[in-house]
């Protein structure tokens, strides 16, 4: 479990005279840029790798090619794009399987999380039946210890190039998706289309990507196993030290001028309160559906698990200076983020002192929302209600059932647009997470939602007591999808449902 809060007191120690030479110093690494893949037929292997984390040991990880997070793939719009992942860690490692977060997949290609095997012989936290054949409990689409899936990507959405906008890959195994992803399972993916290439905001160097990770480490600097005896609702991980990109709280270089940067939380469990120290001003242009219809200014992002914000910022405020980007602890009203939100630092920025030109621009209107959003109904065809039950042995409950890959709670009509109530009657907060399409979040308790909200999104803030009502347009795909919290180790300890869409 986390041994240091929030860093801060690592922070601290590390300044302390005499501290050992393997202390972690904040700001002394570059940011890493993890490497591009942009061919339309891709291997990744998926393997051990060691990477120099913290100063001394190198910590072992389980990776997408090689590197945590893995390779950031990036295609255009409606390119087909096939992933073909090879399963090269070791066989005690199991299953896995590769979900496209944010992405509109084939429910074959969508990461199902799968049901029990011989390397996974029962579920301490699902109900799942025994014997189900594999296409049922969807362990035929699993990736075996030695074995490969290929992935195909439309990258289309109702006929028509989908929107751009920045996603990630992940391990989306039943029971253990927080374990593969604490080691590392985890790689960005950007969906670029002629929309965001007409418009000048930053871009080529200027555009940079930041996954934002807390891990905990042993004195051998290896990842420490906190996946133990925790039971909803008290289950949820948090690291003490904070990584952006698999690099200990780095700085990175800039030029005194506007970058876009598009920000990804991959912790299990913690939020971040995003705010800029040090002159420079955020603008808000994105967020996991992609671009918003309008740029906001924002002195703090709340940043659950999963979800993504783009902003722009101009560095030519900070010029010669530096900018860190920070996380607030503490918010005011109604908590519970599901953990506290991170304090402190998480890098910084060193900004060039030369004076350079900037011809990149943030547009007064960036991209309208579709069409069928400004016409949904907003009575609900389905609530998703989700409890803690059991008595001994407790479980997250969604309808009053722990996952089970048999199982689909409704049944919507392909090309239908359906409203869905979320209703949070637990006492912790959840970050729902809803497969096949980006979704249109209609209310907040009955009231509109900010207008950093008012966008297409795939993940949610849910807090205790809460009902929201979302939209979705069901196009393309018939098939199983699955709807869980994206706090990791609640989907694996239950909080997963799924629906079917029909033709
Ligand atoms: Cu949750």
């Amino acid at each position: 479990m986390a041994s240091l809060p929030g860093g801060g007191l690592g922070r601290a120690l590390s300044w302390l005279e005499g501290a050992p030479a393997q202390a972690a110093v904040p700001f002394r690494d570059p940011l890493p840029i993890p490497p591009q893949l942009t061919g339309a037929r891709l291997d990744v292997p998926i393997r051990l790798a060691d990477q120099q984390i913290l100063p001394g040991e190198k910590t072992r990880l389980w990776t997408f090619g090689g590197s945590f997070p893995g390779p950031t793939i990036r295609r255009p719009a409606g390119r087909r794009t096939e992933v073909t992942f090879h399963h090269e860690l070791p066989k005690s490692v199991g299953e896995l399987t590769v979900h496209l977060h944010g992405a509109h997949s084939r429910t074959q290609f969508d990461g199902q999380p799968g049901g029990l095997t011989g390397s996974q012989p029962f579920s301490s936290y699902c109900n799942i039946p025994l014997d189900l054949p594999s296409h049922v409990s969807g362990n035929d689409l699993l990736i075996e210890p030695g074995g490969r899936k290929r992935y195909v990507y439309d990258l289309t959405e109702d006929g028509h190039p989908e929107r751009a906008a920045f996603k990630w890959y992940h391990d989306h195994r039943l029971d253990r998706t927080a374990l593969h992803a604490w080691h590392g399972l985890a790689g960005m993916w950007i969906v670029d289309d002629a929309v965001e290439e007409s418009l000048p905001l930053p871009d080529g160097p200027h555009d940079l990507q930041l996954a934002i990770a807390d891990r905990s480490f042993g004195h051998d600097n290896q990842l420490t196993d906190p996946f133990t005896n925790l039971r909803p609702p008290d289950d949820g991980i948090v690291g003490g030290k904070i990584l952006v990109n698999g690099a200990f709280m780095p700085h990175h270089r800039v030029k005194a001028r506007r970058y876009r940067l598009r920000i990804l939380n991959i912790s299990q469990f913690r939020a971040y309160d995003l705010y800029l120290a040090g002159g420079a001003q955020m603008v808000q242009i994105g967020a996991d559906g992609g671009l918003l219809p309008r740029p906001i200014r924002r002195s703090r992002i709340l940043i659950g698990p999963a979800e993504r914000v783009e902003m722009v910022v101009d560095f030519a405020a900070a010029r010669g200076g530096t900018v860190e980007l920070r996380s607030h602890g503490r918010r005011p009203g109604r908590n519970p983020y599901g953990s506290h939100t991170y304090d402190g630092p998480l890098m910084q920025f060193r900004v060039d002192s030369a004076r350079v030109p900037d011809r990149s621009k943030v547009p007064a209107r960036l991209r309208p929302l579709p069409k069928w959003t400004r016409h949904v109904s907003r009575r609900p065809d389905h609530t998703w209600s989700i409890t803690v039950g059991g008595l001994f042995q407790t479980t997250w409950l969604i309808n009053g059932r722990s996952f089970d890959p048999a199982y689909c709670d409704t049944s919507p009509r392909l090309g239908s647009v359906v409203t869905w109530e979320l209703h949070n009657k637990t006492a912790v907060a959840h970050v729902m997470h809803l497969h096949h399409t980006s979704w249109y979040l209609l209310a907040r308790d009955g009231h509109p939602p900010p207008p950093w909200e008012d966008c297409l999104k795939d993940t949610f803030f849910l807090y205790p007591g809460e009902r929201i009502l979302v939209a979705g347009r069901l196009t393309d795909y018939t098939g199983k999808f699955v709807v869980h919290c994206h706090m990791l180790d609640h989907e694996d300890h239950g909080l997963m449902s799924q629906f079917r869409v029909v033709a």
